[in-house]
């Protein structure tokens, strides 16, 4: 499978998903004829779909260097106490691989050296926590897209996973480990990077060294820290507690766009 033909495969799916939610606006918007008729003929439908997947590919806001936060608070887990975490920090992080396996063609186990050499990207954006607060940052990255690329993420996958090396709940069965998932559209977006430099240094270990996801269109608790592993997955109900995530499965929306 090539990734082009993947790639228009989850488009359309998208798109597929797009037309079924004009169509609920279109019923919404009954008594509105002209309405109506722009939303009901197929090229309106179309067109309709077609904006609704443009909106969740617009960039975030970018910043400018004067705008960073000079107290931007590490949240969650800060310090991560768990064995095997503690023993890649002990080295600095030298024997550290980011493993991407699950529904890919070419698993791939990447070292700092091979992230910090693939296609990066750098911005300065703002992160909301859904607690309330906000802060702007400038971080660089690897971009996600090219390296599931790189590992050829097969049709079956529409989500991929981000396993992390932290436990912020000590639980019997382990459902405490905080993990989190988005979906194809959010990691192919341009802005969506493995970041590993923060305000131009290394990632501290607050916020999440030596890898963090930054997805940008989205809330805080979307942005896991500590990444060891992603996985490519068609469905996550079989992870942690079914929800997606660590807040998901403790109630919170597991689609968090902003
Ligand atoms: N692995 C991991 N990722 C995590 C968390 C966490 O506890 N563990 N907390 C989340 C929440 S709620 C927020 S607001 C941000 C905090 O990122 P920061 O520490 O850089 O401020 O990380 C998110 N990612
Ligand atoms: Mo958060």
């Amino acid at each position: 499978m090539t990734f082009s033909t993947h790639r228009r495969g989850w488009l359309q799916a998208a798109l597929a998903g797009a037309g079924a939610l004009a169509l609920g606006a279109c019923d919404r918007i009954t008594g509105n004829p002209k309405g109506i008729g722009f939303l009901a003929g197929a090229e309106g439908l179309t067109r309709r779909a077609q904006r609704l997947v443009v909106d969740r590919k617009a960039l975030a806001h970018e910043f400018h260097p004067s705008d960073i936060s000079s107290d931007f608070r590490p949240n969650g887990s800060i310090d991560p106490s768990d064995t095997d975490y503690v023993a890649l920090r002990d080295k600095g992080f030298a024997d550290y691989r980011l493993v991407v396996d699950g529904l890919v063609d070419r698993p791939l186990s990447l070292s700092l050296a091979d992230l910090r050499a693939a296609p990066s990207r750098t911005q300065i954006t703002r992160h909301d926590c859904v607690e309330g607060w906000s802060s702007i940052a400038k971080w660089t990255g690897a971009r996600l897209g090219p390296l599931l690329d790189q590992a050829g993420v097969k049709k079956t996958a529409r989500y991929v996973v981000f396993h992390c090396g932290d436990t912020l709940e000590q639980t019997l069965d382990g459902s405490g480990q905080y993990y989190e998932s988005i979906d194809l559209i959010d990691a192919y977006h341009p802005q969506t990077i493995l970041a590993y430099a923060m305000n131009d240094r290394t990632l501290p270990v607050a916020h999440g060294a030596p890898l963090r996801l930054r997805v940008e269109r989205q809330l805080g608790y979307k942005q896991a820290k500590y990444i060891m592993r992603i996985e490519a997955v068609a469905d996550y109900a079989q992870l942690g507690r079914g929800k997606g995530g660590f807040w998901e499965d403790r109630g919170y929306e597991w689609y968090a766009g902003i």
